[in-house]
């Protein structure tokens, strides 16, 4: 399963599910800073249709809202 986060520095809903990453420890997601990375600005419109973060790419379909981001990776710990 391929996980990439579109974020962004100063968005505390982004902060939120950065934190429950690193609490989990997980070394899964990939990070995509939509305002350093045009290119991740682009894709992130395009795919999920907006640009609201954070969104959770899952093998590149967009999962938005940071509540459901974080019941999506309690749910689906990293594989070994
Ligand atoms: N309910 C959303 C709120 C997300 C949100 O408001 N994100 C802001 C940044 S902190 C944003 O991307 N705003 C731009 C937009 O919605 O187009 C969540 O919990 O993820």
């Amino acid at each position: 399963m391929k996980l990439e986060l579109f974020h962004f520095d100063t968005c505390p809903f982004c902060k939120m599910v950065i934190r429950e990453i690193n609490e989990e420890g997980r070394t899964d997601v990939e990070y995509h800073d939509i305002y350093k990375d045009e290119a991740s600005l682009q894709r992130l419109v395009e795919v999920g249709g907006k640009e609201q973060c954070p969104c959770l790419f899952v093998d590149g379909k967009p999962l938005y809202e940071s509540a459901e981001i974080i019941r999506f990776l309690k749910a689906h710990p990293q594989e070994a």
